[in-house]
């Protein structure tokens, strides 16, 4: 941070801070793999958010969170506004979920992620804290191929199209949930095929930009905004299109609306006003799961699998760390 003109560019930023958000995502997976397969979700968000906080604070610039912990934690360290890091100023945009999946996690199922993005400043969209239906397919597509404003049907045909497949050879990823009856009615009918997860839609929506090693071809389905904006983040590396439109249910949510101060509420949000500009996203596993092995432990030994990718560059990374947990993590 103590360059000439005190400027943190975008190559600087993911440069600086690419392992600084590894090892705060491997911090926290760490932390929440102490709480897998024993029942208590909180537990595992608690441990997690207290981990990655206390690596964020050594992320050498300032940090502004605009997507964090909800609040349901008197921790609130990591809460959206809170400043984070070694900078004084506001050098940055952070989003975060120090436990993607808690639920998946206490359950000791697949796909749960400790996720972090840190983007140029003031380039994360800020959503309230409700559900976005979303819609997300991997690169390579004209932009525009598939949308929130078609229906299920057409999108799966656009993408069958573009791809030379049969509308049987899509597999759309889908939360299961309830909410979703009619919208897996409406995908089976296309023809397509479905994955059903439990939770973790980051995860999700990851999987599409790699279809050969995932089997998904989209992701469809209502999820929560934050999740959104990092999954819109992740494509901003690896490449892929997603929309989202918030969804309002009662009076609770309108009221959120109305703080965020959102002017409308049917707007169709592009990966460009989710996030505008540059960013590096870094994941690490706790569960195993289609992109990254879980938190493995042997005695006072533990490993953790991690992806960080640049939007700047388009690196990709893959990083295997063996912890040895009987000395502290600095
Ligand atoms: C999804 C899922 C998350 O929240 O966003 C979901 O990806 C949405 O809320 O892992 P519901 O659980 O109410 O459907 C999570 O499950 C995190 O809580």
């Amino acid at each position: 941070m103590n360059r000439p003109g005190g400027k943190v560019d975008i190559v600087d930023f993911g440069r600086m801070c690419t392992m600084g958000i590894v090892r705060a995502t491997e911090a926290a997976a760490l932390a929440a793999a102490s709480f897998t397969g024993r029942g208590d979700e909180m537990g595992g968000d608690e441990a997690a958010l207290g981990a990655m906080a206390a690596q964020l604070q050594k992320l050498p610039v300032g940090g502004k969170v605009i997507v964090g912990e909800q609040g349901y934690s008197d921790n609130k360290q990591l809460q959206a506004g809170a400043h984070i890091g070694e900078g004084s100023k506001h050098d940055a945009d952070i989003a975060l979920m120090p436990l993607e999946g808690s639920s998946i996690n206490a359950r000791s199922l697949s796909n749960a992620l400790s996720v972090i993005v840190i983007a140029q400043k003031d380039t994360l969209l800020r959503v309230p804290p409700i559900y976005m239906e979303k819609i997300a397919i991997g690169p390579g597509f004209a932009q525009g191929l598939v949308g929130l404003d078609r229906s299920p049907k057409d999108n799966i045909e656009a993408l069958a199209k573009a791809k030379g497949v049969d509308a049987r050879d899509i597999t759309v990823c889908i939360l299961d949930r309830s909410r979703h009856g009619k919208l897996i009615e409406e995908v089976r009918a296309a023809g397509a095929a479905i994955r059903l997860i439990g939770d973790g839609d980051i995860a999700g929506v990851i999987q599409t930009t790699d279809t050969n090693e995932t089997g998904i071809d989209m992701y469809l389905g209502i999820g929560g905004a934050d999740q959104g904006i990092l999954a819109a983040a992740a494509l901003r590396c690896a490449g892929g299109q997603i929309e989202g439109r918030l969804l309002v249910r009662d009076k609770e949510d309108q009221k959120l609306i109305k703080k965020y101060e959102i002017p409308d509420i049917s707007k169709i949000y592009t990966l460009n006003d989710m996030i505008s500009g540059d960013a590096s996203f870094a994941a690490t596993g706790v569960t195993d799961g289609y992109l990254l092995d879980g938190v493995r432990k042997a005695g006072s030994k533990a490993s953790t699998q991690s992806i960080v990718m640049r939007a700047s560059t388009g690196s990709v990374r893959i990083i295997d760390t063996i912890h040895d947990c009987s000395l502290s993590m600095s």
